[in-house]
């Protein structure tokens, strides 16, 4: 049975590793859009819910290049044991999550589910979340879950001096994948990259790290630049799609995010990009993360805007299971 047959929603509240409050809240904007629009996409898929810990918020970090790494790594735990149980059952993932360090727990998972497959990743991201313990100008670890996978500390910009503990709950992270790194560089690829530090941009610049910015990918065509991408990731044998909506333009779209970066796609560009990726049938997982309507200030618009795409991916994603071409706007 083709995976895309059924569809899992794998919902994860977690905000313990991003900057603002609310980004737990996300799921429930995208969902509040599908209840006001009178559509009953959530009832019609099998919903896993992983438990959160935000509670640890309630009290102030005590890792200061790491905040909550400890209350991290039992999520990192369930996040994948509960992916790791839809991928077993012939399901596909569908991740909705609050802060994007759980990313690197889904890149874990799938490697550990396939340790002979080539995984490619596809990062659509304002960021490049690429920092660790040892770069961090903020401790967010949600800046991180792409060194998790990649197994990168860079300490030629090594800036902090993490504790021991910090530095185990890191390297606790980096080997979840069963092998390290479990992520090669030559397989990650950014799309919507604008907003990086110099310690990331000296990794890119490194292991030659593939990016797409916003612009060259409107001139470009969305549907031609993911057709790129999947060529550049011809030698891999199954995909992860990372869509964190910052990647989309806080104007056009919505300023409902933590770390919000002018000059994003619309969401028409982001539904065509997102299309084009997920028809590919080697795409095993998909993410949708960091919707805050807490700091959205038009309302629910970005939620609404995530919702629209998730709606329309679940569809793709269906469309290529029956092998027809979904109808879409
Ligand atoms: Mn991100």
């Amino acid at each position: 049975m083709d995976r895309r047959e059924k569809l899992v929603l794998v919902t994860c509240t977690s905000e313990i590793c991003g900057a603002k409050r609310g980004v737990s809240l996300g799921i429930g904007a995208m969902q509040t859009a599908a209840r006001q629009a009178g559509l009953g996409f959530f009832s019609q898929f099998l919903t896993r819910r992983v438990p959160d810990a935000n509670e640890v918020l309630d009290a102030p970090p005590k890792k200061p290049f790491a905040h909550y790494v400890d209350a991290l790594l039992p999520i990192y735990d369930r996040l994948a044991a509960t992916v790791a149980d839809v991928l077993q059952e012939g399901g596909f993932p569908i991740c909705l999550t609050g802060d994007h360090s759980t990313g690197g727990a889904l890149i874990a998972v799938i490697k550990r589910a396939f340790p002979d497959q080539r995984l490619g990743v596809i990062w659509v991201d304002a960021h490049a979340d690429l920092h660790s313990p040892y770069t961090t100008p903020s401790g967010n670890m949600h800046g991180m879950p792409l060194a998790i996978a990649l197994d990168v500390d860079n300490l030629e910009h090594q800036r902090n001096d993490p504790h021991p503990e910090t530095r185990a709950h890191w390297e606790a992270l980096q080997a979840m994948g069963g092998v390290q790194p479990m992520l090669q560089p030559q397989d990650l690829i950014f799309i919507g990259l604008r907003s990086y530090e110099a310690e990331e941009a000296y990794l890119i610049r490194q292991h030659e790290i593939r990016h797409h910015g916003v612009e060259g990918a409107r001139r470009r065509g969305m549907e031609a630049v993911a057709q790129r991408v999947l060529r550049e990731l011809s030698a891999c044998d199954q995909l992860f799609v990372s869509f964190d909506v910052d990647s989309m333009d806080p104007v056009r779209v919505g300023d409902g995010t933590g770390t919000p970066v002018s000059g994003g796609f619309t969401e028409g560009e982001a539904g065509l990009l997102l299309r084009t990726l997920l028809r590919d049938p080697r795409v095993v997982a998909f993410e949708v993360t960091e919707v805050n309507p807490t700091l959205d200030t038009g309302g629910n618009r970005m939620g609404e805007a995530a919702f629209r795409l998730l709606e329309r991916s679940a569809a793709t994603l269906q469309g290529q299971a029956a092998g027809v071409r979904p109808v879409e706007g």
